[in-house]
């Protein structure tokens, strides 16, 4: 016992050594820089570790996110919740050009005009006293950060400032943002590229005034800001737009960042979309920070369970192997959902208008065990641009889960029963994964839990190896172990291991060890 947990000890000492190491020699190597960074790089993170959730409540105002982490994400295991951008950003007095219908149309809060943190999700009073009750929930907030860029139009924000492309009174002035000619090379100021290295991070981002990250009082500016969240008691990022700003960058103002109030580095998530060559791709970020988005992971998730025409399904059998082994960044590199903000509206992933589609995937994502899963539950919108739910003045009103403008997948029983599961099973291995060449697929994790998924419009019924043993077990899908009874589904397990189990169409069974009725 002690021999082994010392040998352990040593190998995470090695790992935690290595590991960081061979990042910054990656990355410099690929940059052909100058020597290595000095600054003790922060893959090494603790962030959420591999049996932790994360809900991301995408434009939840404060006290609302402060409510589901004491009444649905704390009791349901959730370990984290990463929230929307907090920084007071552009509010809209007139509508843009063309086919612009929406006044305050969702994306205001990718413009941040200042770091104080009033913004359409409520003060900075409520938002610090959001951060409290979560973590006194047991949740720890993640936060949603631009570091990029300021503005692209308007001139008035939600805190009431005033501004314009290039000013940004007492914080930033023109010499602080890259200048077409100067630093980009592009002829509109834009990237017109996204394969050039140059425009991806010198150039405007969809024309938004775009930070030279590289100055040293820019880095200071934009860690003020993020110090103070981590003082606040926020435990991490989702960096918006890192493609843009660089590895360098990044890990210099990571390397400014001062620890959690656990005690932690701050776990950060890149932002970069796949697709870009060389160090321009997500695998290049990966010693960047503590992980980067599943943006190739949600592409690969609606293939499988949704392809085109509209109608026609993928196959839930092509997810063997699912994660490293089919081309993905390594699991421990990777914060994973079956949608964003963005990719729920571009065709890339699922979205909750594939309904029980959207439920599977999820519990599929969170049985699976790739990257750190997470959960995105936000309003419903007809256009691409809809507004949050919001006053007159836009400023987002309270989540009512019970109204159709708002889609609570995070307090879903088939999936807070996932959340549960995923848990419970921890680290175990993929095993006994069994599939009928179609849509119905199960897999054990280890022998700590088993599921099923049918993504047919059918039941189906087959005999499977569950790797548990012998017993009665509870459908976490569909009911909990309350007083020695299930209120859902039970299952049998035949000595053996053996099971014969109906699946019911566009649905899950699963229970773990610990579901034993
Ligand atoms: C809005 C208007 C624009 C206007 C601009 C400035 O829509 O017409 O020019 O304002 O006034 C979000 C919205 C944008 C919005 C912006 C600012 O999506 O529509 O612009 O907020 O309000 C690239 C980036 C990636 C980025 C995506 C959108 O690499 O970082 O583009 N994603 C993040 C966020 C977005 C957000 C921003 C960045 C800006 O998640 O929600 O924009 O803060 C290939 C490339 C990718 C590229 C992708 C685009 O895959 O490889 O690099 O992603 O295409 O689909
Ligand atoms: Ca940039």
């Amino acid at each position: 016992m002690s021999v082994r947990s010392s040998s352990f000890a040593a190998l995470a000492a090695v790992a935690a050594i290595a590991l960081p190491m061979a990042g910054v020699v990656a990355l410099n190597d690929s940059l052909g820089s100058g020597p290595p960074d000095p600054v003790r790089p922060v893959t090494a993170a603790a962030g959420p570790g591999r049996t932790d959730v994360m809900a991301n409540l995408f434009e939840w105002n404060w006290t609302s996110v402060a409510s589901e982490c004491t009444g649905v994400l704390g009791p349901a295991g959730y370990a984290g919740v990463q929230v929307s951008q907090p920084a007071d950003s552009l509010k809209r007095t007139e509508l843009g050009n063309g086919s612009d219908t929406v006044l305050h149309p969702w994306w205001e809060i990718y413009q941040p005009v200042s770091y104080e943190l009033t913004s359409r999700m409520g003060t900075e009073a409520e938002f610090r006293a959001m951060v409290k009750t979560c973590r006194k929930a047991g949740v720890k907030v993640y936060v949603d950060a631009v570091v990029n860029h300021m503005t692209g139009q308007g001139s008035l924000s939600y805190g009431g400032r005033k501004y314009s492309h290039f000013e940004y009174d007492g914080l930033y002035d023109a010499a602080d943002f890259h200048q077409k000619g100067t630093d980009c090379p592009s002829a509109s100021g834009g990237i017109e590229d996204y394969n050039n290295l140059q425009q991806v991070r010198k150039c405007e981002l969809v024309g938004l005034a775009d930070l030279r990250t590289e100055k040293p009082e820019v880095r200071d500016q934009l860690a003020k800001y993020l110090n103070k969240l981590i003082g606040y008691g926020v435990s991490g990022f989702r960096v918006d737009a890192a493609k843009h700003v660089g590895q360098e960058d990044l890990i210099a103002l990571e390397n400014k960042l001062n620890r959690t109030v656990d005690g932690d580095r701050p776990y950060v998530a890149l932002e970069v979309f796949g697709g870009g060559p060389g160090v321009l791709s997500p695998q290049a970020f990966t010693g960047a920070g503590s992980a980067v988005l599943g943006l190739d992971a949600d592409i690969q998730i609606k293939n499988a369970f949704k392809s085109y025409p509209a109608d026609a399904t993928g196959s839930l059998a092509t997810l063997k192997g699912f994660g490293a082994g089919s081309g993905l960044v390594a699991s421990d590199k990777a914060l994973t959902f079956v949608q964003n903000h963005d990719t729920e509206r571009n065709g890339d992933a699922l979205n909750y208008k594939d309904g029980a589609t959207n439920i599977l995937a999820n519990q599929f994502l969170l049985g699976y065990g790739y990257g750190t899963p997470q959960v995105y539950s936000s309003f419903a919108w007809d256009t691409a641009d809809d507004s949050p739910p919001s006053d007159k003045d836009g400023f987002v009103t309270d989540t009512d889960c019970s109204s159709k403008a708002w889609v609570c997948v995070d307090a879903d029983q088939a999936v807070t029963g996932m959340v549960a599961f995923h848990n419970h099973v921890g680290g175990a291995p993929v095993r006994n994964w069994w599939d009928d060449g179609g849509n119905l697929i199960a897999f054990s994790r280890g022998s700590a839990g088993w599921i099923a998924l049918n993504n047919d419009k059918t039941a189906h019924t087959a005999t499977f190896s569950t790797g548990l043993s012998a017993g009665t077990y509870c459908d976490v899908t569909t009911g909990k172990v309350a007083k020695g009874k299930c209120s859902g589904t039970t299952v049998k397990v035949a000595a053996g291991g053996k099971a014969q189990v109906t699946v019911p169409a566009k649905a899950a069974v699963a229970f773990t060890k610990a579901d034993r009725v």
